[in-house]
């Protein structure tokens, strides 16, 4: 490490997941991969780094989802933040707390946050119209409404933002605004909000980004926030009108919570606190303290936020940037107690065998699937994203790339590099670590090239280059096997021992590098290859060590590191994937919505009865109408109903169908209708006859 500023500790945040639902291997890609390794990474180095998340658990996303699962806000949360949090840690995420936005101590945080703002004068309290549905009788939040994006033309976006091109955007702005809850065009009415006046701090960001970071941040990051500054800032509202949330703190705010992006990112710091209350009092219902912290106070919290020794470093995937880049960042400034972020490493998005990802659509690998099908392999996935993140643009996850990731790298390479140097000790030392003897020139020239890798790979990762990094282990691996191949140390056997000795020792401290070098990669595999090399605890060396395993050290039995993921089980993959876009498009094709009411007398006038049909034909030329003889207990009448493409005449003669007997009579292709046959049709659009479950004699009402 070195070159830049030498931070006295890190604070290291991963987007906080929406508990509204599972999440998928997008959201690994985007944020939770590359900040586990950049904190495995500061870890074995020796820095003092806390690496926080939680469940952001309000907005209008939880009701919503609420609504869908026909159950409440709670208990959706309840349910997400369980199996999130767990996916995650299964996958290695090494979080040191993993909290929770419902929980009391970030509501406080949250309040005291927003009262200090408005006890400095620093938001403005503005009375506008917002949209309220008259139907559902309440105000639209964001996420209620959407109307299509006045940037890129995008039909479905949110009154807050676009996720097609990003765009942050107000409810205002969207062309032909509809409720999400109702469906209808949405009124304008009258509410009072306070607001974060974003354009008071313009020349601030100026400043700060474009000055101070043009050069330290990504440029897809960079890039975003220079043209929303450019664009001009505006004054965003801090609060919002709904039941669930966070109370706005003040007299005057009945049914008002704080806006979700408001106290979300401030659950960062919830989190912090959290930690240091569980290490302060030896609880850990959020905290999984990943080092020592040793004796603490609740309040050492503190200097992970606002000693400016700090490096502040956010996570996230790119549609998060504004909220990261500028407005969080504004609210912390003016608080004048907190520090900014050194740097906010947004990823791009990863999109799925040619398709964007989405769990809504049924076009995503969520990570309890993936470890349900793979629980014995979080590193292969690990690896699989690392070697693909979307670190300068969107990417894309194959399951065929998948495969060939686990069997020609992990499996081939790293594996087989690792198991060769094993079985080769064994075969020939007893699994002893053998003794060098004269080396080289080919010995001095692997000797040098190991020492570069930890700085390679260092240096790829603290400048947020995690593909650049994880391609540099592989090469660690690659080296070793060409190394084993040029020399052939199993043909030596037999006539220089001396030798074979040498070149055995050198590989075992490749091995022994790339078990500490793969630590923040592939943690699991790293503890495994340790096992085997029966290596201590290491760190992280600045140069690659050739005396991690002492002469004469005894190593463990062989073991396979990586096991090869046969055509049949990807193929499996590939039909799920596609078995779950076909269940989603049918559930999602919602109900068409109710009617506009009628009276109870208008339903009477409705004469139905149960019928029987006697007899039935096609009609010629028509494809869906069947001619029917209906015995309605009245008389017998003839019925044409469109259902030739669902039922056959044979099926229909002696059923019991449900029929209207004073609808007035039509003409349908030279015939007369004397009524109409009850039908329900499904959201694939099969038609289904509607009757009693029971027989009942024909002219029985219906009413
Ligand atoms: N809950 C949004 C998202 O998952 C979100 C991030 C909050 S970070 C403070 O895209
Ligand atoms: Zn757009």
């Amino acid at each position: 490490m070195g070159k830049e500023k030498i931070y006295k500790r890190y604070t290291v945040t991963a987007a906080l997941p929406y508990a509204n639902g599972p999440k998928h291997i997008g959201h690994l890609a985007g944020a939770y991969i590359p900040s586990d390794v950049y904190s495995r990474y500061l870890r074995l180095n020796q820095k003092d780094v806390i690496f926080v998340c939680g469940s952001d658990e309000h907005g209008t996303a939880i009701p919503n989802q609420a609504l869908k699962e026909h159950t409440t806000s709670q208990a959706i949360i309840d349910k997400y933040h369980v199996l999130i949090r767990d996916c995650l840690y299964k996958l290695g995420i090494s979080f040191d707390v993993y909290h929770r936005t419902s929980d009391p101590l970030h509501h406080q945080t949250s309040q005291e946050f927003f009262l200090n703002l408005f006890n400095k004068g620093l938001l403005t309290e503005e009375t506008s119209e917002q949209y309220y549905d008259d139907e559902a009788k309440a105000f639209l939040a964001d996420r209620y409404i959407i109307g299509t994006c006045p940037k890129c033309g995008h039909a479905e976006a949110y009154g807050d933002q676009c996720e097609k091109c990003g765009s942050s955007l107000s409810p205002r702005e969207l062309i032909n605004p509809k409720s999400t809850l109702t469906g209808n065009i949405p009124v304008l009415k009258p509410t009072k909000h306070w607001y974060l006046p974003l354009d008071q701090y313009e020349t601030w960001l100026r400043k700060w980004i474009l000055e101070c970071h043009k050069k330290d941040w990504k440029v897809n990051v960079y890039g975003q926030c220079k043209s929303w500054i450019d664009a001009g800032l505006q004054s965003r509202a801090m609060t919002r009108d709904l039941d669930w949330g966070i109370k706005v703190p003040l007299p005057d705010a009945e049914g008002k919570v704080l806006y979700v992006w408001f106290d979300a990112p401030i659950g960062y710091i919830s989190a912090t606190r959290a930690l240091f209350q569980e290490l302060a009092t030896g609880k850990n219902n959020y905290s999984t303290p990943q080092r020592d912290f040793g004796k603490v106070k609740e309040k050492d919290w503190k200097a992970y936020w606002q000693d400016e020794e700090t490096k502040l470093v956010h996570f996230i995937g790119k549609d998060n940037i504004v909220f990261h880049c500028i407005i969080f960042p504004i609210m912390l400034h003016s608080s004048e107690e907190y520090i900014v972020p050194q740097n906010v490493p947004a990823n791009e998005f990863m999109n799925l065998e040619g398709d964007k990802m989405s769990t809504s659509r049924g076009w995503s690998i969520e990570m309890h699937e993936y470890l349900e099908d793979f629980p014995d392999k979080p590193d292969v996935l690990r690896y699989a994203l690392l070697t693909n993140l979307p670190e300068t643009k969107d990417s894309e996850f194959t399951w065929k790339d998948f495969q060939s990731k686990n069997n020609n790298e992990l499996v081939a390479i790293f594996g087989n590099f690792v198991n060769r140097a094993m079985v080769l000790t064994h075969k020939y030392f007893e699994g002893k670590v053998p003794a060098k003897g004269t080396l080289d020139e080919l010995d001095k020239n692997v000797i040098e090239a190991l020492r570069g890798f930890p700085s390679k790979i260092g240096d790829a990762i603290e400048n947020y280059k995690f593909r650049e990094a994880t391609a540099h282990l592989m090469d660690l691996a690659r080296l070793g096997n060409k190394y084993l191949a040029e020399t052939e140390p199993w043909k030596l056997a037999k006539t220089d021992m001396n030798r074979v000795g040498t070149i055995l020792n050198l590989s075992l401290q490749i091995a022994a590098n790339l078990a500490v070098l793969s630590a923040p990669f592939l943690p699991f595999s790293a503890e495994k290859l340790k096992g085997i090399l029966k290596l201590d605890s290491h760190n992280w060396d600045e140069t690659g060590s050739v005396s991690l395993l002492q002469d004469g050290h005894q190593v463990s039995a062989a073991e396979l590191l990586f096991e090869k993921i046969e055509d049949e089980v990807i193929a499996g993959q590939i039909t799920r994937l596609n078995e779950n876009k076909k269940k989603m498009e049918l559930q999602n094709q919602s109900a068409v919505p109710a009617k506009a009411e009628i009276t109870f007398d208008e339903f009477s006038k409705m004469d139905m009865r149960i019928g029987k049909v006697i007899a039935a034909e096609k009609v010629e030329k028509s494809k869906k109408l069947l001619k029917m003889q209906v015995d309605t207990g009245i008389d017998t009448r003839t019925v044409l109903s469109g259902i030739a493409e669902h039922y056959t005449p044979e099926e229909m003669v002696g059923k019991q169908v449900t029929i209207l007997v004073n609808l007035a009579p039509r003409k349908i292709m030279g015939f007369e209708s004397q009524g109409m046959i009850l039908m329900a049709e499904d959201k694939d659009g099969a038609l289904k006859l509607i009757s009693s479950s029971d027989p009942v004699s024909p002219g029985s009402s219906i009413s």
